[in-house]
C-alpha cells in the first residue's frame, strides 16, 4: 500500500521508537503529526524532517494522561491535519524495578494512567473519525511484557498485557469495516527507557543493554512501516520482535 502523503499521528515522538517512527515514515513521504510533553524536541525534530523530506509536520505538546487536553488537541488540527491515517500508539513507560509489596503507588498510577488510559483516551478520540471515513490504521506499541512477566516488572507488565487486550478488542470492533489494527510487542529496545525506569540513573540504564545487541527504535520503526505498507486486504495482527540474544523477556545471552 502507498504511504507517501499519509498522515500520520505519533505518540511520544520526542524519544525513543516514537521518533525512530517519525524518522522513517517521513522517510517514505508521510505528513506527521508528532506529540509528546517536550515539545522542543517534537520542534526541532520536525523542522529537520520537514526540510529533508519536503513534508508537513504539526507538534502537538500533549501529555496523554490528560483526555480534555487529548479531545481538545485532535478535535482541532489544522485543516491539513484533520485527516489521520494512521495513529502510532507509542507514548509509555516503565517506572521502577520494586517488588509489588514495595510498589510506589505514584509510579503505578502514571504507568496506568499512560500505557494504558492513554492509549485509550488517544484511540477514542481518532478511531471514530477513521470509522466514519472506513479507512485508517492503528498500530499499538505494546511489549513482550504484555505476554509475559518477570521479577520486579509486576505493574508495568500488567499495563501491557491490557494494552494486549485492548489491541485484540480493537480488532474485534472493527471486524467488517477497513480499519487494521496491529500490535508491535518488541523485547529490549536501547531507548531512553531504562533511562526513565531508573529516573535518570545512568549507569543502571547502562547495565540493561550490556553484553548484548538490543534492538533500536530505527528496528521497531521499521517493522512499523512494513505493517502499514502491506495491502489493504493484509493486518499483521500481533509482531513480537526481540533481540537475536532475548529469548524470552528474562532469558537474555550475554556475552
Ligand atoms: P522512550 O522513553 O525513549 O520514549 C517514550 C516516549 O513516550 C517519549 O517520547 C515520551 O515523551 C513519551 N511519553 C511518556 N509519558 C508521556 C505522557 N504522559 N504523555 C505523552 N507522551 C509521553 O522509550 P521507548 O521509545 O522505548 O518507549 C516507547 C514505547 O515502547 C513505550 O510504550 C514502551 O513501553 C514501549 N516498549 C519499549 C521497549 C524498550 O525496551 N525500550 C520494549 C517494549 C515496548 P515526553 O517525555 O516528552 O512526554
Ligand atoms: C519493555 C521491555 O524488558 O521491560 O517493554 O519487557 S521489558
Amino acid at each position: 500500500m502507498k504511504i507517501s502523503g499519509k498522515n500520520i499521528l505519533i505518540t511520544g515522538a520526542s524519544s525513543g521508537i516514537g521518533e525512530a517512527c517519525a524518522i522513517a515514515f517521513a522517510e517514505a513521504g508521510c505528513n506527521l503529526i508528532l506529540t509528546a510533553r517536550r515539545k522542543s524536541r517534537l520542534d526541532a525534530l520536525a523542522k529537520e524532517l520537514a526540510v529533508k523530506h519536503s513534508i508537513q509536520v504539526h507538534t502537538i505538546g500533549l501529555d496523554v494522561r490528560n483526555y480534555a487536553e487529548v479531545e481538545n488537541s485532535l478535535n482541532h488540527l489544522p485543516s491539513n491535519f484533520q485527516t489521520i491515517d494512521i495513529l502510532i500508539n507509542n507514548a509509555g513507560k516503565a517506572l521502577g524495578v520494586e517488588k509489588l509489596q514495595d510498589g510506589l503507588l505514584e509510579n503505578w498510577e502514571e504507568m496506568i494512567d499512560t500505557n494504558v488510559k492513554g492509549l485509550l483516551y488517544v484511540s477514542r478520540v481518532v478511531l471514530p473519525k477513521m470509522l466514519e471515513r472506513n479507512e485508517g490504521m492503528v498500530i499499538n506499541i505494546g511489549s513482550i511484557a504484555g505476554h509475559e512477566v518477570y521479577p520486579g516488572g509486576n505493574v508495568y507488565c500488567a499495563t501491557k498485557h491490557a494494552v494486549k487486550a485492548i489491541s485484540k478488542g480493537m480488532m474485534m470492533d472493527v471486524n467488517g469495516t477497513n480499519i487494521r489494527i496491529t500490535s508491535i510487542d518488541p523485547g529490549m529496545v536501547n531507548t531512553e527507557f531504562s533511562l526513565v525506569r531508573y529516573k535518570g540513573d545512568n549507569e543502571k540504564a547502562n547495565v540493561v543493554y550490556n553484553g548484548l545487541a538490543p534492538l533500536l527504535g530505527a528496528d521497531i520503526a521499521e517493522i512499523a512501516l512494513f505493517a502499514a505498507t502491506r495491502p489493504a486486504n493484509v493486518d499483521l495482527q500481533t509482531i513480537v520482535v526481540t533481540p537475536t540474544a532475548q529469548a524470552s523477556a528474562s532469558i537474555v545471552s550475554r556475552k
